[in-house]
């Protein structure tokens, strides 16, 4: 392993010493967000989990390494790059053979955080079932890691860009467990609610940790998709961003944009149409995930 992984050195001296470790995507800075805002996001982001006495692993690939843990110069080049391309499971054994850059989405990030040993992931939204999946087939490859890869996920839910019943209907076939985070529905990521009632609620840190532990003890494998909603301050207005999420559709459709380019080219669009809300919502529900991803990380490490 030690080929393909190679550790930062803040990340190195977490693991010797057994400290909680937070893994981070790489897409959501290349493809998620715009330069700087992206490289600005991330940093903060990784400091949000440093003050919670966790320790942060952005996850990209390098120069033909996976690596775990970015230095400042490197996610400064990788958030400034043009050339990144995005990374699921089918990606990592060609960007890592021909050295190109590689941005992990959270399917890859979650890949590589078990190689690596972590055990708890922050984002911002999973992908998901696509609306009219029953014709494109449009299955984020990240329900399919969900099912199989033992790495907990923290989000703000689904975009409804998505279809979010079929998208809870795959994850509930698959046995993966979708937790929400004080509340009793779904969260769709700019908004705190959905129409989608969960299974399961969680209201502390420790319960997550114990729920996955106990889930991992029996050899059950896969990971979890712990839904926090959007703080309410910055959750915008559920028909405000619904209207403005069926024109990105259309426009996705009239422009035929196809696999893996259907999210970012979504995310670009309701940008550009909420004349940069969206992005400023964006950011503050994945510091808020890191806040509460970090307390999670150090209840896991605790029960280990
Ligand atoms: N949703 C977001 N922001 C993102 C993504 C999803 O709100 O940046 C990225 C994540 O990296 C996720 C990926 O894993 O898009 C899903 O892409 P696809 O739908 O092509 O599987
Ligand atoms: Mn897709």
């Amino acid at each position: 392993m030690e080929k393909y992984l190679s550790y930062s050195k803040e990340v190195l001296e977490a693991k010797e010493k057994g400290l909680p470790i937070v893994a981070l995507e790489s897409t959501i800075i290349s493809h998620g967000m715009p330069y700087p805002q992206n490289v600005q996001t991330a940093r903060e982001v990784e400091d949000i989990i440093r003050s919670k006495g966790a320790v942060p692993a952005t996850i990209a690939l390098i120069d033909g390494k996976i690596k775990i843990g970015l230095s400042d110069e490197e996610l400064e080049m990788f958030g400034n790059a043009q050339d990144v391309a995005k990374t699921s499971r089918r990606d990592f054994g060609y960007l890592l053979a021909s050295k190109k850059l590689g941005a992990t989405t959270v399917a890859a990030t979650m890949i590589a955080a078990e190689l690596a040993g972590i055990e708890l992931f922050v984002t911002g939204g999973i992908g998901g079932v696509h609306r009219g999946a029953e014709q494109t087939m449009d299955i984020s490859a990240d329900l399919e890691e969900l099912a199989g890869t033992n790495v907990a996920v923290v989000c703000a839910g689904a975009k409804s860009i998505l279809d979010l019943g079929l998208t809870l209907e795959y994850l509930e076939t698959k046995g993966v467990p979708v937790v929400g985070y004080g509340t009793d529905v779904l969260p769709a990521f700019y908004t705190r609610e959905s129409d989608f009632r969960l299974n399961i609620r969680v209201d502390s840190p420790q319960e997550v940790a114990d729920m996955m532990r106990a889930k991992w003890d029996l050899g059950l494998r896969g990971g979890a998709v712990i839904a926090n909603p959007i703080p309410e301050e910055d959750a915008m207005e559920a028909s405000f961003i619904n209207g403005i999420i069926e024109t990105a559709l259309k426009e996705a459709e009239q422009n035929g944009i196809k696999g893996k380019d259907v999210t970012p080219f979504m995310l670009g669009k309701v940008k550009e149409l909420t004349e940069g809300k969206s992005l400023e919502a964006n950011i503050a529900l994945v510091k808020n995930n890191a806040r509460i991803g970090a307390e999670i990380a150090i209840a896991l490490n605790q029960n280990k």
